[in-house]
């Protein structure tokens, strides 16, 4: 065999290596990346141990960075005078929009500092989307029927779950390790809005644990009874 077969096979069998080290380093990523993730699941309960529905738990720390295919977009319809959800979570810098979906005009606005904004009268799905570039909650309202109420909950970190009617809130990719996250619900109290939760996230499978939230009392305005005049 000569030098140049030689050298030929030797480059051959470096390329052969290189290309199983890549494809190693490749599944082993792949295999860190799901294995160092897990969901965590929070159940929320009120002080008389009822399902706490509606509330957000965020991750505040680690955030890992926001992937880059993830949709900065949402939307709250309005249904029957009512706005849908009536809690939306987004991450920051999303696009919302609200479309009316009842056959009256509706003039929804909001006053918080999280976002003030303002659609004046209109149907269907001709006001524009709203920006919400800051995280916090905005509380949405709508001119025309002061009952109807919802809320915008702008997140810092897109680790993020609302809880269900079993009062269960499940986080997908949450690091494993120690985790912060803090909790939001439309009438939870100052100090539980304040408080920073801390769990130890398992390397394998779903973390889980129970928090109760001390309510305020729901004083939401009452529906106007249906008229058969003239509707907005
Ligand atoms: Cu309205």
């Amino acid at each position: 065999m000569s030098a140049k077969h030689n050298t030929f096979g030797a480059f051959r069998l470096i390329t052969f290596f290189t290309l199983r080290a890549t494809v190693a380093i490749a599944v082993l990523l792949i295999w860190s990346a799901t294995a160092q993730a897990g969901e965590l699941e929070v159940v929320l309960t009120d002080a008389t141990g009822q399902p706490v529905p509606d509330a957000v738990v965020e991750i505040i720390s680690p955030v890992p960075a926001l992937p880059a295919d993830w949709p900065l977009t949402g939307e709250m319809d309005q249904i029957d005078k009512e706005f849908v959800g009536p809690v939306l979570k987004v991450v920051k810098n999303s696009l919302v929009s609200f479309p009316n979906s009842d056959d009256i005009h509706h003039h929804v606005y909001s006053y918080s500092d999280t976002k003030r904004f303002e659609l004046p009268l209109y149907k269907g799905d001709t006001a524009e989307p709203v920006l919400f570039d800051k995280a916090g909650v905005a509380v949405i309202g709508c001119n025309i029927h002061d009952w109807m109420l919802g809320y915008v909950y702008v997140g810092e970190s897109h680790l993020m779950a609302m809880s269900d009617a079993a009062g269960k809130a499940v986080v997908p990719d949450v690091p494993v390790g120690e985790v912060r996250f803090k909790i939001w619900h439309a009438r939870a109290r100052a100090n539980d809005l304040a408080q920073e939760h801390v769990v130890t996230m398992n390397a394998e499978g779903s973390t889980a644990l129970s928090v109760q939230l001390a309510l305020t009392p729901d004083r939401r305005i009452r529906r106007a009874p249906a008229s058969g005049g003239l509707q907005y």
